[in-house]
């Protein structure tokens, strides 16, 4: 073997390249991977894992999933990219596709999560001034305490996290932040009439998979029926059958005005999200008036397709439901010191940890990438646990082992509190 490639497949020499020459905006776990099938990925020194971060939700039908890879492929070799100056064999069968898959008139493509959240809340705000009767620049949108919808300056400007907020500024107007989980506080807020949407996450990710009361999405449906503002739910970490459902707001069968998806809308190979929503919203945006370069390409089109197929086929969602207890459970049946709770939905899971150092998380998932699995801490106390969707009993049961092993680990090196 030559120096050179020596060097590329060290763990050190990747680690070193990115701090060097990239931008220092992550703190990654110091792994350095290089291939990935279903729920397992290995580093650049052949080790395996179990993945616990599922590229956070973007690869719910597990690593280079061989139908999804194999239309990525296809379609790679016959035509990628037309713009939306042109139509395309494809945009008008996703369309299709999706829009019947999840019961809505119609679909906007986009490619990131964000953009999808950008393009929600244009939608709002037009929907608001040209269907409501908002009087100019007046409109505005509900979010939530301890939201996360991505990094824009203008999703940026409605976040309560200092971290992803403070120095960007000057920030957007129009937004004005509710406590989750709060039924009386929205209802409050709905009070003034230049609302026009309620932007919320099902389950809230970032926030460290905060799980709201049951009968919270049916309050919200019916309060923002009463208030004639329209319901936005961001799915793009809680779609997908990730928390068992196709939906997270179908657990409690309530249909939002608006629906964003990403992440695994593409089961992981590109970026791919969607805005759902009925002809009443979505046709208040006219050419020219929002679009991407990307959004809708062919490529993506005949990933999405078979990305949306291969989890209804494959029932990944059954799966997540009945792994997902399996894995809470195993999680309860620790019974560590540190672990404060273990709460989560399907296989959107995470657990707090309770000890004196600020750092015990990372540590403990230093130690379980030492053991093979990879997960990675939030708010410096909770870790998340969100494998593919397709995994089964005894890669959970191994892995439960791996953490309670981890746990003990950390309390003989790091002592009990
Ligand atoms: C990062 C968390 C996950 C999202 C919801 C929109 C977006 C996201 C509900 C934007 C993105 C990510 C992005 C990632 C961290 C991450 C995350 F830790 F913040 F909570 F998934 F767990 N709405 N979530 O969760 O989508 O533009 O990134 O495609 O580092 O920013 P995007």
């Amino acid at each position: 073997m030559s120096t050179k490639l020596m060097h590329t497949t060290s763990t050190a020499h990747a680690i070193e390249l990115e701090d060097k020459f990239g931008a220092h905006n992550y703190h990654p776990i110091p792994v350095v991977l290089e291939k990935g099938q279903g729920v397992y990925l290995w580093d650049v020194e052949g080790k395996q894992y179990f993945d616990f971060l599922s590229g956070y939700s973007a690869v719910n039908q597990g690593h280079c999933h061989p139908a999804i890879v194999q239309a990525a492929v296809d379609q790679v070799q016959k035509l990628t990219l037309t713009s939306r100056a042109f139509h395309s064999n494809l945009l008008g069968e996703y369309e299709k596709y999706i829009t019947n898959y999840f019961g809505y008139d119609k679909v906007l493509p986009m490619n990131t999560g964000v953009e999808a959240v950008e393009t929600a809340i244009k939608l709002a705000r037009k929907w608001g001034y040209e269907k409501k009767g908002v009087q100019e620049n007046q409109a505005r949108i509900l979010v939530c305490q301890n939201n996360f919808h991505g990094r824009t300056t203008g999703v940026i400007s409605f976040s309560s996290d200092p971290t992803a907020k403070n120095n960007f500024g000057p920030y957007i107007p129009g937004f004005e932040i509710i406590p989750y989980n709060d039924l009386p506080a929205l209802e409050k807020a709905l009070q003034d009439q230049n609302v026009v949407g309620f932007l919320f996450e099902p389950i809230q990710g970032e926030a460290g998979v905060i799980v709201p009361d049951e009968g919270y999405y049916k309050g919200i449906r019916i309060l923002c029926s009463e208030y004639n503002v329209l319901m936005i739910a961001d799915e793009i970490q809680t779609g997908l059958w990730r928390t068992g459902k196709a939906l997270a707001c179908d657990h409690e069968e309530v249909r939002p005005d608006v629906v964003i998806l990403g992440k695994a809308l593409s089961g992981g190979i590109l970026p791919i999200s969607a805005v759902l929503a009925d002809d009443e919203i979505m046709l208040t945006i006219k050419p020219g008036e929002h679009g991407s370069t990307y959004g809708g390409n062919p490529l993506s089109c005949a990933v999405a397709i078979k990305a949306l197929q291969v989890l209804r086929e494959e029932e990944m969602g059954t799966n997540a439901t009945v792994m997902g207890e399996r894995f809470r459970k195993g999680i309860q049946n620790i019974h560590s010191p540190f672990i404060r709770t273990v709460r989560g939905k399907g296989l959107l899971n995470a657990i707090e940890i309770e000890h004196s150092d600020p750092e015990a998380a990372w540590h403990i998932c230093l130690i379980m990438m030492e053991k093979g699995v990879l997960a990675k801490p939030t708010h410096n106390d909770k870790i998340r646990f969100a494998p593919p969707l397709v995994i089964n009993a005894e890669q959970i049961d191994k892995a439960v082992n791996i953490i309670s092993a981890s746990l003990k680990q950390f309390e003989t090196t790091y002592g009990k509190s």
